[in-house]
């Protein structure tokens, strides 16, 4: 069976960190998002196909054309766009069986997949559904069900409970002709539930598999948050590879990777995940549920707590980092500070695609883009995002976000 993967999506809610690169390449806990998906459908696919388009050489970059001892293969999406068009491309490579697809943004435990395709296989069904029950459904595909089967999915149906479309489907290769007469949405889109309602519609056979795991669809910068926090809480081991200088605390469980130094005088509370080759301290505070990449410096009087930091990159000097993402290759400038938390308490908005979204938490600071730098003494309001390979003066004070390539001067 293939395993097909959605990952062409230009993944603009997650900007600036998808400035240069797609989203499924972003790491959390220091790992790529597609390989979470890819490890999962591993033990029930002989290889995959990933659709491609937006920047795809970083993705081929990342993967390369083997997984795990599997063919890669990247196909790129057809013109158009939506999950349906995204799967129209494979249809050449999943002659004749069944196959797996998964949005390649999406992050569930294995269970789910073996639930989905065991009961595709039970039901000898012509398309199967993961889904999970949900309070509020307004960001999701509300998915009705009668008896063993699905009668009909409505997007975005509101503040209303019911089982979400977690995006993980077991189809036959008949799902191509029914992509075919798929008329696009009201966004223009080619939607894969509209293509089910098709099939539902023709008396295809459309079960679906209830998982009740962590589940997370990566889409706004917080998500990523959301799930580093919940895989260095629940998957981390303690496990020292690299160097820890006397005089250095460290609270398991850790993870530090070849290569890596922690001088005397740092102190860390895990879960905490460093890659290889960075150096840590002297005398730095390092938090739960942070994950630093390879070839990063944190260094004397910085606190970091609750993030995310890219490979490359540096908090060098008198840094307070909390509940914030900082992309690769960024260098803070000495006393530069996120702020992670509104005066009143209030939760935290961040804008996206334009529109000023409401976080639901409380506590999130900053989200940096790639290659930037920010200069002496800058503060950065919580929610604030940084575009890529801007430049920020000495003294700024960041209340508002800054585009890509951007210069701010005082
Ligand atoms: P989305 O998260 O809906 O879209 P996106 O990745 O483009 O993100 P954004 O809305 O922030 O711009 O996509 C769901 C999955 O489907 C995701 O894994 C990407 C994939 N996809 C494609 O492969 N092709 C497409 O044309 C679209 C829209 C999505």
């Amino acid at each position: 069976m293939k395993g097909v993967i959605l990952a062409a999506g230009k993944g603009e809610r997650l900007q600036p960190l998808t400035d240069d690169r797609p989203k499924v390449t972003l790491k959390v806990a220091n790992k790529p998002l597609i390989e979470y998906i890819m490890e999962n459908l591993d033990p029930f696919v002989d290889d995959f196909v990933i659709i491609v388009r937006y920047k795809k050489e970083k993705l081929i970059e990342v993967i390369s054309d083997e997984f795990h001892g599997k063919p890669v293969t990247y196909v790129e999406q057809l013109p158009g766009n939506g999950t349906a068009k995204a799967i129209e491309s494979a249809e050449k490579y999943v002659t004749g069986e069944e196959f797996i697809v998964a949005n390649g943004d999406i992050y569930l435990e294995k269970d789910g997949v073996r639930e989905l395709v065991s009961t595709f296989r039970k039901h000898n069904a012509d398309a199967a559904i993961l889904v999970k029950n949900f309070d509020d459904l307004s960001h999701f595909g509300k998915v009705d069900v009668n008896g063993l089967k699905v009668e009909k999915i409505t997007e975005k149906p509101g503040k209303i409970p019911g089982y979400a479309n977690l995006g993980l489907y077991v189809f036959t290769p008949e799902v191509f002709s029914f992509i075919k007469s798929t008329p696009p949405s009201e966004r223009g889109e080619y939607e894969i539930t509209d293509t089910i309602n098709l099939m539902i519609n023709a008396g295809k056979n459309v079960v679906y598999a209830v998982y009740d795991g962590y589940w997370n669809d990566i889409g706004r910068p917080w998500n990523l948050l959301e799930l580093n926090e919940y895989l260095l809480k629940t998957k981390l081991k303690h496990e020292i590879r690299g160097k820890v200088e006397e005089g250095a605390v460290v609270i398991p469980p850790v993870e530090i990777g070849e290569g890596t130094v922690v001088r005397s005088g740092s102190y860390i509370i895990g879960p905490v995940k460093i890659g290889r080759n960075s150096v840590i301290g002297p005398n730095c505070f390092i938090r739960p549920s942070t994950s630093i990449g390879d070839n990063c410096h944190i260094g004397n009087a910085v606190e970091v707590k609750n993030s995310i930091i890219m490979d490359n990159s540096n908090a060098p000097h008198l840094n307070y980092v909390g509940d914030s993402i900082i992309g690769e290759n960024v260098n803070l400038g000495a006393g530069t500070i996120t702020a992670n938390l509104r005066h009143d308490r209030g939760s935290i908005k961040v804008e996206i695609k334009g529109k000023l979204e409401d976080s639901g938490r409380h506590k999130l600071g900053a989200i940096i883009g790639h290659n930037v730098k920010t200069g002496i003494n800058v503060s950065i309001y919580p929610g604030r995002k940084i575009g890529s390979n801007s430049l920020i003066g000495p003294g700024v004070v960041v209340d508002e976000n800054v585009p890509p390539g951007a210069m701010v001067l005082l």
